[in-house]
């Protein structure tokens, strides 16, 4: 020790044996510094980090999608089936509904989505539930006795897990949370050629779930078109390389059965037309996944810019409209149409919406309620209610 450092160190001693208080005060400072700084640690850790320490302090646990599950919801739930597995926890994914639409028929075939139907909440394969894109559980008996351990969503509302919550309302899609939860990890989605135990690094994104993210990304935002975030395209550029053109190429165009094609092309032939509005009754189904799928084509017809097509199947009259009109905001519109309707429930966004009448004849030979439909439709689209 040179000879200024040896008078500093002497200094310093005697300066601290005849003020001792500063002393402890300068102990009592670092002790609270160290402690502040490993809650703030705590707090801090990527939300990926987080979650899957969440995943692995439990043995078993049933990761739920919302009723009639979309690709969004399913890769979701494949993500967080990847992402136990990875931790050593027992993980099964469940849905309420049904899963019709030929887009999600075919995810589910070609990736192999391994997922369980349940009806009521004994079917639950584990009490410990993660909860994806949807934050409150429903379309099941019983479902109001569940408590979610984990909640990951990008839909408004109130739901929340009992140790961790990720709600991200500006997200196009749920798959965009759960692509940023392995990148947290560094996880290395795996290139469709390559072998997971040909990669390097602790976590991988297994190829069928990297294609899945992505596509849950692709079909929530509309083809990255709509109700996009940055975050969004930053996932999907993060998952690319793990992504299965092949496999993509098999969910993204499935086959369409013919009486979805009917449906479609009976929703143009009996459009009725007002202006830049159009209405279709497509009458009796069996698939009412078609009637979304319908009004996505009439909206497609030029010079209408809102559309409603509505059908019934089983003593239930369905609704879908669309809206690219800045006037209608087509939830609201459904919404006040269906206000006063018994039993009625409609609702949704600007620029999609859809609901629900239940009806005592299934042959909807009820014309003046028919009728007195289409015209609250007519008016509501008008701003008229
Ligand atoms: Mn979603």
């Amino acid at each position: 020790m040179s000879v200024a450092a040896e008078q500093f160190v002497q200094r310093a001693v005697t300066f601290a044996q005849s003020h001792p208080e500063l002393l402890a005060a300068l102990l009592v400072s670092l002790v609270v510094l160290v402690g502040g700084g490993y809650v703030l640690h705590q707090f801090t850790r990527p939300a990926g980090v987080r979650f899957a320490s969440v995943l692995a302090e439990h043995d078993h646990v049933s990761i739920l999608t919302h009723p009639n599950p979309d690709p969004d919801a399913m890769a979701a739930a494949m993500g967080v089936a990847s992402l136990a597995e990875q931790v050593d926890t027992k993980a099964n994914i469940q849905f309420p509904g049904q899963i019709r639409h030929q887009e999600n028929r075919a995810f589910r075939n070609v990736l192999e989505v391994d997922l369980d139907p349940i009806e009521r909440a004994d079917d639950l394969k584990s009490r410990q539930v993660i909860l994806v894109d949807h934050n409150e559980p429903r379309g099941f008996s019983g479902s109001e006795t569940v408590r979610p351990v984990a909640v990951v969503d990008h839909h408004p509302g109130e739901g929340r897990g009992e140790e961790f919550t990720d709600v991200r309302t500006e997200y196009g899609a749920c798959s965009s949370v759960i692509a940023e939860y392995f990148e947290d990890l560094d996880a290395t989605p795996v290139p469709p050629e390559s072998h997971e135990s040909e990669i390097e690094s602790t976590y991988v994104v297994p190829s069928r779930v990297a294609t899945g993210l992505f596509f849950g990304i692709l079909t929530d935002t509309d083809r990255l078109t709509v109700g996009i975030d940055p975050a969004d395209f930053a996932a999907s550029g993060y998952l690319s390389s793990g992504v299965d053109e092949g496999l993509l190429d098999r969910i993204a165009n499935p086959q369409v059965s013919a009486e979805t094609l009917e449906i479609k092309a009976t929703a143009i032939r009996e459009r009725q037309i007002e202006g830049a509005f159009a209405i279709s009754d497509v009458g009796k189904v069996s698939n009412v996944d078609a009637i979304p799928q319908a009004v996505d084509e009439l909206i497609l017809l030029e010079g209408v810019t809102a559309a409603v097509v509505y059908g019934t199947r089983d003593g239930m009259l369905y609704l879908s409209g669309r809206s690219r009109d800045d006037r209608v905001h087509m939830g609201r519109a459904i919404e006040s149409a269906l206000e006063d309707v018994p039993g009625a429930s409609g609702g949704g966004h600007a620029h999609m919406g859809g609901g629900q009448i239940p009806i005592d004849d299934d042959d909807f030979v009820w014309p003046a309620r028919q009728t007195s439909l289409t015209d609250r439709l007519w008016r509501a689209l008008e701003g008229d209610l």
